[in-house]
């Protein structure tokens, strides 16, 4: 049956149950993705692509054909775009993908190292995001940045903030937009410290200093990323959770909730509401971590769906920006990129495909019977018809053609990478 006939008969039984599934896709599109960089380059970067990944993340695998180069990255990054449904997509850079021939301190880095990013974005339209590069550096090699004992450590990693707020406003400026800028540091401790307060007024100091230098916020906003625990860096993180909420609250910016940051148990599907209710605006880094913070390819699992839900039923598409955040060299890089971008495009549209407002009702009603019934009937509505036919509109391959796509970019490109 055609991709068409299929999406005409999903559309009558969606259409049963108050759901129109045109403005569904129409709605889905519009939704804005901050895709992560480095994803095509196992967060190597290109001032000093050889370098160890330091700061208690990890890349693992190493399947052949990884970008090496600016130029290979946009490549991969333009295909991954070409096989992904959504008018909106963003490109999430940290500092360490500038683009200059000589070595640069980070503490030195300025707008003109990113000029050929801006003009790559223009060109093909995408917004940028931007992440200061607080690891990875002998500098953090105290497993501390920002709230390092060391005032000469500190003082370095909040010039690096500062000149990162300062290329941020120079991306929302040359491309009339907002850059999220995103600040999270590695710090912790990994034995059981005696003085985590005096780390915490630290870091508290320094952020203070970063935020100090004065931005236009129409352009530069930033936000705040917490963790639980980084390898390395097992019994304290600087940056907790209460820490930088208490920050953001204090100070007005946005909190980032990153999928592999809480206890196993924990989910940020159920964070999200706490947050808005305090916080203008907020920020995710959408991962999936299998048993810790491993930063798997994101899949349509159920804690992906909550996230979505969460954002479509109270309207937050406005107030939450979905960032992704994995990295899987295990496998083709570009089909890692596609898969995860497109499941976060899928579970959004999964999320706009139900009768909310009837669902709502129940449960304010108390009627949990009626809300459970609901919610588990539409697992087996034609979903797929309508995300196949997401596909089609966007002219992104439908289904498993994706993988004759990533195949023949494999053969005709990345597998020619020595
Ligand atoms: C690390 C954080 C952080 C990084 C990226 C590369 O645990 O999640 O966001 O993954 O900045
Ligand atoms: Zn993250």
């Amino acid at each position: 049956m055609s991709i068409k006939a299929a999406y005409e008969l999903a559309k009558e039984r969606y259409a049963e149950l108050g759901i129109d599934t045109d403005k569904a896709i129409a709605e889905t599109e519009q939704i804005p993705l901050s895709i992560h960089c480095w994803q095509g380059d196992d967060v190597r970067g290109f001032e000093n692509p050889e370098g160890e990944l330091s700061g208690g993340i990890q890349t693992t695998g190493n399947y052949p054909g990884r970008a090496r180069s600016i130029d290979e990255l946009r490549a991969d990054f333009n295909k991954m775009a070409s096989l992904t449904p959504g008018k909106k997509k963003r490109i999430s850079l940290h500092a360490i993908y500038l683009d200059s021939p000589t070595k640069v301190e980070r503490n030195e880095i300025e707008p003109k190292h990113f000029a050929s990013w801006v003009d790559w974005a223009k060109q093909y339209g995408y917004g940028i995001d931007f992440n200061p590069t607080c690891f990875s550096h002998p500098k953090s090699a105290s497993g501390f940045t920002l709230s390092d004992a060391d005032k000469g450590v500190r003082d370095f990693w909040i010039e690096h903030c500062i000149a990162c707020r300062k290329i941020g406003e120079y991306f929302g400026k040359e491309l009339n937009d907002r850059c999220i800028q995103n600040i999270w540091i590695p710090d912790g401790f990994k034995d059981i410290p005696v003085d985590r307060f005096a780390a915490r007024a630290r870091l508290k100091d320094s952020l203070d200093k970063v935020m100090a230098v004065e931005i236009d916020k129409r352009y530069d906003v930033e936000s705040v990323e917490s963790k639980l625990f980084g390898i390395g860096a097992e019994s304290c993180t600087i940056g907790s959770h209460e820490f930088y909420l208490g920050y953001a609250v204090a100070n007005n910016m946005l909190l980032t909730l990153d999928s592999g940051h809480f206890h196993p148990t924990e989910v940020i599907s159920d964070k999200i509401s706490s947050v808005l209710t305090f916080l203008p605006e907020m920020l995710l880094h959408v991962s999936r971590p299998v048993r810790w913070d491993s930063d798997h390819v994101v899949i349509f699992d159920d804690e992906l769906r909550a996230i979505a839900s969460e954002i479509i039923r109270n309207g937050f598409e406005d107030r939450v920006f979905i960032g992704l955040d994995y990295f899987d060299a295990s496998i083709n890089r570009i089909a890692a990129w596609t898969i995860g971008t497109r499941s976060m495009q899928k579970a959004l549209l999964y999320a706009k495909l139900e009768p909310t407002a009837e669902l709502k009702k129940f449960e304010f009603e108390g009627d949990y019977t009626s809300r459970l019934t609901m919610l588990e009937t539409l697992k087996s509505m034609p979903f797929g018809a309508v995300w196949d036919m997401y596909c089609e509109k966007s002219g992104v391959p439908v289904g498993a053609a994706v993988l004759k796509e990533v195949k023949e970019y494999e053969k005709n490109v990345t597998s020619k990478r020595a």
